[in-house]
């Protein structure tokens, strides 16, 4: 497992902070209900569903992982709680919708808006949670309440906030990345091993643009964070 004393990954830089982060229009870009769990799942299944909260039946799983952004900060040792995506697919998903035999791509949303897509097996790997914790307290608005995936092995771009569909596909003609970003910063499997950074360029290109954008898109996170607690806070 990813602890304090492996290596980071190729381009990567530790940062002592686990900051917000959307970049363009998402950082200012919210869950209309963030505290209320509503998670469909459909596609090409024999019986989409909507489920209001995680089964208490399933096995809970917490772990340290860290947490690689493809714009090249890295936050470490992150203590994630939740329920493995397997066991969830396993114990849910597939008695109770019946996801499609050819079905090998899972298309992931976000309730601001975002979407990403990921391979069924990647998902299945042991360390991909949809997650409910961090540091042991109910995820933040900032880092994706009420449900998020985590998937360290994949860029944070495919670690989807505010969780709200998960979809069975066959293909990944469905699937868009959202606007305003372009194509080719989404690569379909993103390993961060692999410096899948995106698609068309090289990654070391992607990087060195990327990190331009950091520090500047950090602060709009967390600026936008900061408006709309304000907010809440106001209406009580
Ligand atoms: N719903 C949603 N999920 C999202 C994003 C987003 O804007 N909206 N941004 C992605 C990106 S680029 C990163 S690096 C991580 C950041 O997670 P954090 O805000 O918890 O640090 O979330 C990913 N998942
Ligand atoms: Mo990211």
């Amino acid at each position: 497992m990813a602890n304090s004393e492996s290596r980071l990954p190729p381009g990567q830089r530790e940062r002592p902070d686990f900051p917000r982060f959307g970049l363009g229009s998402f950082a200012s870009r919210f869950p209309p209900e963030p505290e209320r769990m509503r998670l469909s799942i459909g596609g090409k299944v024999g019986q989409p569903m909507e489920i209001g909260a995680l089964d208490a039946a399933l096995p809970r799983s917490e772990q340290l992982s860290d947490f690689h952004c493809v714009t090249g900060w890295s936050s470490r040792s992150l203590r994630w709680g939740g329920v493995r995506f397997a066991d969830f697919h396993r114990e849910i998903v597939l008695p109770q919708c019946t996801p499609a035999a050819d079905c090998q791509w899972v298309v992931l949303k976000g309730a601001d808006g975002y979407r990403s897509i990921l391979l069924l097996d990647d998902l299945l790997a042991g360390d991909v949670l949809l997650a409910d914790t961090l540091d042991g307290r109910p995820l933040g608005v900032d880092h994706g309440a009420p449900l998020r995936i985590v998937a360290p092995a994949h860029y944070g771009y495919k670690n989807v906030k505010h969780l709200s569909a998960i979809e069975y596909w066959p293909d990944r003609s469905r699937y868009r990345f959202p606007r305003p970003y372009p194509q080719f910063m989404d690569h379909p499997r993103a390993r961060v091993a692999h410096q899948e950074r995106g698609q068309f360029f090289p990654p070391g290109l992607l990087l060195g643009f990327y990190r331009l954008l950091v520090p500047s898109s950090v602060n709009r996170s967390a600026r936008a964070l900061r408006k709309y607690m304000q907010k809440r806070n106001k209406q009580g």
